[in-house]
C-alpha cells in the first residue's frame, strides 16, 4: 500500500484536489482488495458471523496498477455473473484507465481493455446494465482524463460481451471535472434506461457538485443540478431507490462541503422526475466530517427504506469511521456506529446484504494506518 501513496504524489498536477482525488482512490482501492482477496486482516465485528476468503487475484501492468470499483453482473448474458474492476494503472509515463471481467469462481481474467485520452486517464466507478434496451448488458465506466490543461471527465458505455465502447460522452465546465460515482436506474419521464452520475467541476473559483442523469441510450444530459455551500462541494457517492415507495425513485447524493473551516458531511435526496430537494441534512463531529459511501434498503424493516452512510470524522488527532442508517423519508438517524480506534482509521465503502439470516447486515469496508502502511478491513454490522 506504500506504493499507492508514491503513487497519488506522483501525479503531473499541483492541484489539491487531485490529490485528494488520488488518496480517494487509494482507499476504494483498499476496500476493493479488501472484498477480493486480502481477508486476513479481516475484523469481524458481529462475532456470529464470519468472511472466509475464496479466489483471489492481484496483478500490476508495467507499474502502480489501482482498482477504484467493483461490481458484479452478468455482462456478457451467458447466464453466469462476472465481477468487473474498474481503476487505472501507470505505464511509465501516465496512467491508463483499466477495466476487466473476472470470472468469479477462478478469479481468471475473461477480457479486458485498456485507454487514455491525451494524457492521465483513470476510471473511478463502474456500473452494469442493458443501458440501451437491446438485451445485452454494458458496463458503464466513469472517470477523468487530464487534457494537458484539465481533468475532463468521462463516460463509456462497453459492450459487456467485447468490451467495444458504444458511446462515448467526455465534458468539462470551467475547468477540473470529474466523475466519483455512477449508478444505471430507471427514471420517469425516459422509455431509456438512466445513467445517473455524481461528481464535482471547479468554476474558478471552488469546486462545485455536479449531478447529472443521462439517457443512456444517447448520452444526452437530461436532468442537471450543480451547487456550492460555502465553498468546495462535491458529491462522492450516489445511489437511486425508490425510498418512500411511491411513483417517482429517490436519487441520493451524498458528499461533502467546506464551511470555511472545516469539511462537512452532505445527505441530500432528490425527486428523480423534478430534480426538486426532498430533504437534507448535514454534520460534522468536531473537525472534517466525509461522507464517502452510501447505500439504500430495508435494514430497519420500516415503511420507507433506509440509507447508510460511511465515511470518517476528524476528532482533532485522528481519523475515525462514522457509519449512519438514516430514515430515507425525513434523514432523521436510527441508528450509529462507531467503534474505538487508535490509529487513523476511515470507512470507504458500504453495502446492505441479505444473507438469508433474520436480518440484514451492513458491510463496512475500510482501512487504518498501523504506522508502517495503510491496513485494509471489513466489517459485518447487524
Ligand atoms: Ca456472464
Ligand atoms: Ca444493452
Ligand atoms: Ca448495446
Amino acid at each position: 500500500m506504500t506504493n499507492l501513496k508514491t503513487k497519488s504524489n506522483n501525479k503531473n498536477t499541483s492541484d489539491m484536489r487531485t490529490k485528494v482525488k488520488g488518496m480517494d482512490r487509494k482507499l476504494k482501492l483498499i476496500a476493493v482488495l479488501m472484498s477480493v482477496a486480502l481477508l486476513s486482516v479481516m475484523i469481524t465485528v458481529d462475532t456470529t458471523f464470519a468472511l472466509t476468503a475464496q479466489n483471489s487475484s492481484s496483478w500490476f501492468w508495467t507499474s502502480d496498477t489501482n482498482v477504484a470499483a467493483t461490481v458484479t453482473g452478468d455482462v456478457d448474458n451467458d447466464g453466469a455473473v462476472e465481477v468487473v474492476t474498474g481503476g487505472y494503472h501507470n505505464d511509465g509515463t501516465r496512467w491508463n484507465a483499466q477495466l476487466i471481467v473476472w470470472n468469479p469462481l477462478t478469479m481468471v481474467a475473461k477480457r479486458a481493455t485498456s485507454w487514455y485520452w491525451t494524457s492521465d486517464t483513470q476510471v473511478s466507478s463502474v456500473a452494469i446494465g442493458d443501458a440501451d434496451g437491446d438485451g445485452q448488458s454494458e458496463i458503464i465506466t466513469g472517470g477523468s482524463f487530464f487534457d494537458g490543461t484539465r481533468w475532463n471527465a468521462q463516460l463509456i458505455v462497453w459492450n459487456g460481451s467485447t468490451l467495444v465502447a458504444e458511446r462515448v460522452t467526455s465534458w468539462f465546465w470551467t475547468n477540473n471535472t470529474y466523475v466519483n460515482s455512477i449508478i444505471v436506474a430507471n427514471i420517469p419521464g425516459s422509455s431509456s434506461p438512466s445513467i445517473v452520475t455524481g461528481g464535482a467541476y471547479h468554476d474558478g473559483i471552488r469546486y462545485r457538485s455536479q449531478l447529472i442523469v443521462w439517457n443512456a441510450s444517447t448520452l444526452i444530459a437530461w436532468k442537471v443540478q450543480t451547487w456550492h455551500w460555502t465553498s468546495n462541494t462535491e458529491i462522492t457517492s450516489v445511489a437511486v431507490a425508490n425510498i418512500t415507495a411511491g411513483a417517482t425513485p429517490s436519487i441520493v447524493t451524498g458528499g461533502t462541503f467546506f464551511d470555511g473551516t472545516r469539511t462537512n458531511s452532505q445527505l441530500i435526496t432528490w425527486n428523480s422526475e423534478t430534480m426538486a430537494v426532498q430533504a437534507i441534512t448535514t454534520w460534522y463531529w468536531f473537525s472534517n466530517t466525509k461522507i464517502a459511501s452510501v447505500a439504500v434498503g430495508n435494514y430497519s424493516s420500516g415503511t420507507s427504506l433506509d440509507i447508510v452512510t460511511t465515511g470518517l470524522y476528524n476528532d482533532g488527532l485522528r481519523n475515525n469511521p462514522q457509519l449512519i442508517v438514516w430514515n430515507g423519508t425525513n434523514l432523521s438517524v436510527n441508528s450509529i456506529a462507531g467503534w474505538p480506534v487508535n490509529l487513523d482509521t476511515q470507512t470507504t465503502s458500504v453495502a446492505l446484504g441479505d444473507f438469508g439470516l433474520p436480518s440484514k447486515r451492513i458491510v463496512v469496508g475500510g482501512s487504518y494506518w498501523d504506522l508502517t502502511r495503510s491496513v485494509a478491513f471489513v466489517n459485518i454490522w447487524i
